[in-house]
C-alpha cells in the first residue's frame, strides 16, 4: 500500500480546526488533527508545503520511519508547529492501519488495560457561590471528577470563565483581547474557594484546579500548601514550566498532586519532572506531542516514575484528536485522567467520533481506525476564521502570562 494523496482542511464550526487526510492508492484515508489554537494557518502551510510532497509513495504502515522521518530528517526539531505537524501525520497514520487491518488503534497498541475512562469537567462560575453550585451541578450529571474555575473578586475577568453566551474556550475573533491579571488577589481567594468546595461537596468527588502558569514558584508552593488539606486531585499548570527546576522547590512544600505540560511538545520538556518525581501527571496533548506514537513512548517513560497520565481534552483540540486520546488511554497502564469538555453541537456536522458518556467515564467504540469522522462538505460551510488567545498584563500594565 501507497499514500497516493493527503490533503488539509481548515473549517470552523463554532471555532478553527485543522484536519490532515491522507489517502492510500487502496481507497482507506486516515485523519489527524493539527490544531494550534490561535496559529492554525502556521501548521497547515507546514504540511502543505513541507510534509505532504514527501509522504507521497511512502509505505503508510511505516509509522515509526515517517515519524523519524519528519522529526529527526528535518533537522530543525521540536516545536509546537513542527510537532503538531507530525501529531496529524502519527494519527492518520495510525488511523490507516487501524482500517486496514480492520482493528480499534488500541488493539493495534497493546489492547485495553481498563474498561472505561475517567474524566474530568470543567465547571466555572462568576462568584464563589456559582462556581459552588456549578460544581453541584456537574456532580448531579454523573461526573466523579470535576475542575473548577472561578472569577476572581477586584479581577473583571479571568481564565476558565466565559462570558455570558460564549463557549467556554476563548479563541476570539481577530487579534488578542487584553486582560488584567492579580496574582495577590488570586492566591486570597482560591483556597477559600476549595475549603467551601470541598465542605459543600464532600470527600468522594475528585476536584481539579488549573492555575494557568500564573505563579512564581514561591507562589505555587504558597498555593499547593494552603490547599493541601482539601485534596484536590491535582492542581495543573502552577507555574509557566519551561524552568522545570522550578517544581523542586513547589514539591517541597506540598503534597498536593502537580499536572503539567499542556504547552510542551516532546518527552525531552519532561525530562527533568519525571525523572526526579516532581510532578504526579503529564498532561501534553496527544495531539501537540508528536502523535500517537510520541505519547505511547513519553508514558512508558513516566510509568517506570510513577507517573501518570491526564491528557489535555480542551475543544481547542477536534474530536479526532480526542479519539487518538482516548485510545492511549485505554491502552496504557499508567493511565490516570482525561479531560473532557463536550464539543458544541455544531462540531457534530463536520466530525462523528465513536464514543460514549456514561456515568463520569468514557467508553471508546470498536470501529476500525481511530472512529472518527470527517464531512469534508459540511467543513466547506464553516470557512477559516482569524481568532486569538487573550494577552494578559498585570494591574501595572506589565506582560504576564495567560
Ligand atoms: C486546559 C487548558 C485550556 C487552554 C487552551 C488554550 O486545561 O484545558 O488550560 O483551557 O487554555 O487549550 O488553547
Ligand atoms: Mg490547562
Amino acid at each position: 500500500m501507497k499514500i497516493k494523496e493527503a490533503k488539509v482542511f481548515v473549517c470552523s464550526p463554532g471555532r478553527n480546526f485543522v484536519t490532515l487526510r491522507i489517502t492510500t492508492d487502496e481507497g482507506l484515508h486516515g485523519l489527524g488533527d493539527a490544531t494550534l489554537n490561535g496559529r492554525e494557518k502556521a501548521v497547515a502551510t507546514y504540511l502543505e508545503e513541507y510534509c505532504i510532497p514527501a509522504l507521497i509513495g511512502k509505505d503508510p504502515f511505516r509509522i515509526e520511519d515517517i515519524w523519524q522521518y519528519f522529526y529527526r530528517g528535518v533537522y530543525w526539531r521540536r516545536g509546537s508547529v513542527t510537532m503538531a505537524a507530525i501529531s496529524a501525520i502519527d494519527m492518520a497514520l495510525w488511523d490507516i492501519k487501524g482500517k486496514a487491518l480492520g482493528v480499534p488503534v488500541y488493539n493495534l497498541i497493546g489492547g485495553k488495560s481498563r474498561d472505561r475512562i475517567l474524566v474530568y469537567s470543567h465547571a466555572n462560575g462568576k462568584t464563589l457561590e456559582e462556581t459552588v453550585e456549578e460544581v453541584h451541578r456537574h456532580i448531579a450529571s454523573g461526573f466523579a471528577a470535576v475542575r473548577a474555575q472561578s472569577g476572581i473578586p477586584g479581577i473583571a475577568r479571568t481564565y476558565g470563565v466565559p462570558r455570558d453566551g460564549q463557549p467556554y474556550e476563548p479563541a476570539h475573533r481577530g487579534l488578542p483581547e487584553e486582560t488584567v491579571w492579580s496574582t495577590e488577589k488570586y492566591l486570597n481567594f482560591i483556597p477559600r474557594l476549595f475549603r467551601t468546595l470541598r465542605d459543600a461537596c464532600g470527600d468522594e468527588v475528585h476536584l481539579l484546579h488549573d492555575a494557568h502558569h500564573r505563579c512564581t514558584p514561591i507562589e505555587a508552593a504558597r498555593l499547593v500548601k494552603e490547599l493541601e488539606p482539601n485534596h484536590l486531585f491535582w492542581v495543573e499548570d502552577a507555574v509557566p514550566s519551561e524552568l522545570q527546576e522550578s517544581f523542586r522547590m513547589i514539591r517541597a512544600h506540598s503534597t498536593t498532586p502537580l499536572a503539567v505540560g499542556e504547552v510542551f511538545n516532546t518527552v525531552y520538556d519532561y525530562t527533568t519532572l519525571i525523572s526526579e518525581q516532581l510532578i504526579d501527571y503529564i498532561r501534553m496533548p496527544v495531539g501537540h506531542g508528536g502523535g500517537i506514537t510520541h505519547a505511547l513512548k513519553l508514558a512508558a517513560f513516566a510509568s517506570f516514575y510513577h507517573v501518570r497520565t491526564g491528557f489535555h481534552g480542551a475543544t481547542d483540540l477536534s474530536p479526532v484528536a480526542m479519539m487518538a486520546a482516548l485510545h492511549v488511554d485505554t491502552a496504557i497502564h499508567n493511565f490516570g485522567i482525561q479531560e473532557y469538555m463536550p464539543h458544541q453541537e455544531i462540531v457534530r456536522e463536520v466530525f462523528t467520533a465513536d464514543f460514549r458518556f456514561d456515568r463520569g467515564y468514557l467508553h471508546v467504540g470498536d470501529s476500525p481506525g481511530l472512529g472518527v469522522d470527517f464531512d469534508e462538505k459540511a467543513a466547506s460551510r464553516f470557512p477559516y476564521i482569524r481568532a486569538s488567545l487573550p494577552v494578559n498584563r498585570k494591574l501595572d500594565g506589565t506582560l504576564t502570562d495567560w
